[in-house]
């Protein structure tokens, strides 16, 4: 932050100033991917498999070319046939990681439902819908499996032929001896086994690309629904396409949510631009809601058995884990770096465990591919710890928060390294803890639970603790994991000679608020209002390189080279300033925007004069270029880690097993808060997204491996009605190693709501001897632990 105190009156870093962004979005002038028409673009249907695991015996797309209106039609063969690389690359490796070809189009058997096998280009949309039904596709049958355990115990047929048991990783993290130790020796053990369903991400606006292949230039644009433009830019030439980085632009327009979807690099984005390099013109394609239930990556599916060593005073000694994750059929980007790094590195939660170990068995399965969904992998962690401090302070009889309190870590060992290979940067656990227990009136609550329960009467308490590696860094620490991209993020800040700030940075919003908060974070550093700003995001051409946003690393990773890059500025305009003023740079303090010499506040240049004199450069310090701009790569030293506590209030009725959501607060830190409103947002829309997962969603499979869940009406993501007021609070901790001491908050939210909810509900039903409940817990789960007839 700068120097100065920041006036009342001034909006910058720390004000609930009213989003940029939602003039447009609101009233429905905003450009999404699908709004964005060229002249005499082809659209594009894909003819996808109905089976979960079938050879392909047949494509005979004959009938389908005929059809009028049809451009052309493309099998797997076709895109093999054409030369390019034709990979859709992993991102992350692990050691003994199994990585089949995953191709763009299916060619040898199709290995999900919703698996791509023919490309139809037709001039409208219609006529390319209608041809595909038109391709004949002769399968033979194979057995499917679509549970990750069940994919490695039964005998069934790979869904790679190179993975014959189904196995793409067996990874391991932490000291089993110490483990072994850690059980041996204490006074007791309590044990859970759960299972994590698979989420289904639902943004709002579907996936869509629109590709323009100049034949002349060779140049592709591509605009497309994208967290990260220069991700994408670099695997669709490296893996796909084999064209030169520097002839792709990706544009991510306005991104209408994504919550991880859209980070990834699929087969169908990829198949557009081919397409269009085929036929030497723009190709649009645009998945349908129904479509993307089957093709875009779906989250969690975890299977886990966990076990928790405790001492009788409530000192936790150990933890063991052992999960299955499903990957689905193919290794999308981060679906090895989700349930093994991203998981087993968080599940110390807040607490000093001394021992840890997690073994975690990645299957493929013939489902939609599995990968990073909101919280990803932090929000599996923490429930699995949350769930076994649960089932621990039943094994103790302690009231289940002060078993918490007990094992947090202490703020005065921060720095502080987890027995599961990460430090987390700062914190101060029991200071959120105590403000989410006296917000709720905890001690009040347990009093009146004891009362209802005399009435016959069921409400339940939950209280979970959270932490988050948020914002993966640095690059060396990402390589050494297995990533294949870095961990920074880059920005240029710009003055303009008229005194107006454009700032560059390559992460991406898909609806966080990046243009207003990225405003604050530069207007306090440079001292100019925020409207004098511009911030630009999602054009690889425009921004020359950046990784993107997921894992809550934009205002962390990306707002830390910005904070950079506008010191960087600052620090040139002081000189300019200082000649200027004919003074030394030592001299020279900064103020609200102004220069000046130290204890003369009355001859002042404001740094937007100071930007015009930049450009001018008739009068500036010797052999100092001219202009005003700064570009910044920032690698951070570490993660950021949030943390904070939520309490959920439920009755259960005894009569249907209905849940009444009655209270839910939320304390979270976010470390140093740059827009409390935004920051409020991110927490509300994540309270809900963990309610969903605990009480609604869940992805169901039938016999064939149809997906069940595949409308609005089928899988229910919770409406406004279904969830209550939300309570929230704030602590601050400011991250030691990051610029501007922020943390991120994009995913705190969810990874915190869903094991808070389970433990309310589950609390609520203790006197039925009930010590788990798998999500999603419904009516129909309440009323069969209650001993209702199924
Ligand atoms: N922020 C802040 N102060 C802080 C931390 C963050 O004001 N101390 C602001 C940021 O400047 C940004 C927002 O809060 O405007 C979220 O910041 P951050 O935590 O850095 O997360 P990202 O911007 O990197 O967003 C990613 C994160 C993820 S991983 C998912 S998934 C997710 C989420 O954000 N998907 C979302 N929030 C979403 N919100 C919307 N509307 N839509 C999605 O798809």
């Amino acid at each position: 932050m700068s120097e100065s105190d920041q006036p009342a009156d001034k909006r910058g870093f720390g004000d609930p100033i009213e989003r940029d962004e939602d003039v447009p979005l609101l009233t429905g002038e905003a450009t999404y991917t699908d709004d964005i028409q060229l002249r005499g673009t082809a659209h594009l249907a894909i003819r996808r498999s109905d089976h979960a695991h079938a050879r392909l015996l047949e494509v005979d797309t004959s009938a389908a070319e005929a059809m009028d209106d049809v451009v052309a039609v493309y099998t797997g063969a076709d895109v093999e046939d054409s030369g390019v690389p034709n990979t859709i690359p992993t991102a992350w490796m692990l050691p003994g990681l199994v990585t089949p070809q995953y191709r763009m189009l299916a060619v040898d058997k199709v290995r999900h439902e919703g698996d791509g096998i023919a490309a139809v280009v037709a001039e409208t949309p219609q006529a390319a819908q209608d041809a595909l039904e038109a391709i004949d596709v002769e399968y033979e049958a194979l057995e499917h499996v679509t549970d990750p355990v069940e994919s490695v115990d039964r005998d069934v047929p790979p869904v790679h032929e190179e993975a014959e048991d189904n196995v793409a990783f067996d990874f391991e993290l932490g000291d089993a001896d110490a483990v072994d130790e850690a059980f041996a020796d204490a006074d007791r053990v309590a044990s859970v086994d759960l299972r994590q369903p698979r989420l289904i991400p639902n943004a709002m606006e579907p996936r869509s690309a629109l590709a323009d292949w100049d034949v002349a230039t060779e140049k592709l644009r591509l605009w497309m629904t994208s967290q990260n433009p220069h991700l994408h830019r670099m695997l669709l030439s490296a893996g796909t396409l084999g064209v030169p980085e520097n002839k792709i632009q990706v544009i991510a327009p306005e991104v209408g949510g994504g919550f991880g979807s859209k980070i990834y690099h699929y087969p169908d984005e990829a198949v557009t631009a081919w397409c269009s390099m085929q036929l030497g013109r723009p190709v649009k394609w645009k998945a349908s809601r129904m479509e993307g239930y089957v093709t875009d990556c779906h989250g969690r599916d975890h299977t886990t058995s966990a076990e928790i060593a405790v001492d009788d005073d409530g000192t936790v000694r150990g933890i063991r884990v052992e999960t299955h994750a499903g990957l689905g059929a193919q290794l999308s980007q981060f679906a090895t770096a989700t349930p093994s790094y991203l998981y087993a590195t968080i599940l110390s939660g807040e607490y000093a465990i001394p021992a840890i170990h997690c073994r975690v068995i990645g299957a493929f399965t013939n489902t939609t591919p599995v990968d990073a969904y909101r919280g990803a992998g932090r929000s599996e962690g923490i429930y699995v710890i949350e769930r076994l401090m649960d089932v621990a302070a039943r094994e103790l009889e302690m009231d289940p928060a002060e078993l918490r309190r007990t094992n947090l870590v202490p703020p005065d060992e921060f720095p502080y390294e987890t027995a599961a290979a990460v430090v987390y940067d700062s914190g101060e656990y029991e200071r959120a803890m105590d403000t989410a227990l006296e917000h709720v009136g905890y001690d009040d609550l347990r009093e009146r639970q004891a009362e209802l329960r005399e009435e016959g009467r069921y409400l339940g308490i939950g209280v979970a603790n959270f932490v988050e590696s948020a914002g993966l860094s640095p690059s060396g620490l990402a390589g050494d994991l297995g990533a294949q991209a870095g961990g920074w993020e880059s920005s240029i800040v710009r003055f303009d000679s008229t005194g107006t700030v454009t700032v560059l940075v390559g992460t991406a919003d898909q609806g966080q608020g990046h243009r207003t908060t990225f405003a604050q974070i530069a207007a306090e550093e440079l001292g100019v209002d925020v409207d004098a700003i511009d911030v630009v995001e999602g054009d690889t051409d425009q921004i020359p390189q950046g990784l993107g946003t997921y894992g809550s690393r934009s205002a962390s990773v990306g707002g830390g080279a910005i904070a950079r890059g506008a010191r960087e500025v600052r620090e040139k305009a002081r000189e300019i300033a200082a000649h200027q003023l004919e003074a030394s740079v030592d001299d020279i303090e900064f103020d609200d925007g102004e220069f000046h010499v130290a204890g003369a506040p009355d001859r002042s240049y404001h740094i937007q004069e100071i930007a015009a004199e930049a450009y001018l450069g008739h009068d500036l310090p010797e052999e100092m270029d001219p202009g005003l701009e700064a570009t910044n790569f920032y690698d951070p030293e570490n993660f950021t880690f949030p943390f904070g506590t939520h309490v959920a209030v439920v009755e259960i009725q005894p009569e249907t097993g209905e849940i009444d959501l009655e209270r839910y607060v939320a304390v979270d830190d976010c470390g140093e808060i740059i827009n409390p409103m935004i920051v409020e947002g991110q927490v509300h829309g994540g309270i809900a997204q963990g309610i969903g997962a605990a009480l609604y969603e869940g992805a169901a499979y039938d016999d064939d491996g149809h997906l069940l869940t595949r409308r609005m009406d089928e899988y229910a993501v919770p409406h406004s009605t279904y969830v209550p007021d939300f309570e929230t609070d704030h602590t601050v901790t400011p991250s030691p190693h990051n610029p501007i001491g922020v943390k991120g908050v994009g995913e705190s939210a969810t990874i915190a709501a869903a094991p808070t909810v389970v433990s309310a509900v589950v609390d609520a039903l203790e006197p039925f001897d009930v010590d788990h409940l798998d999500m999603p817990i419904t009516p129909e789960t309440v009323w069969q632990a209650m001993g209702g007839e199924e």
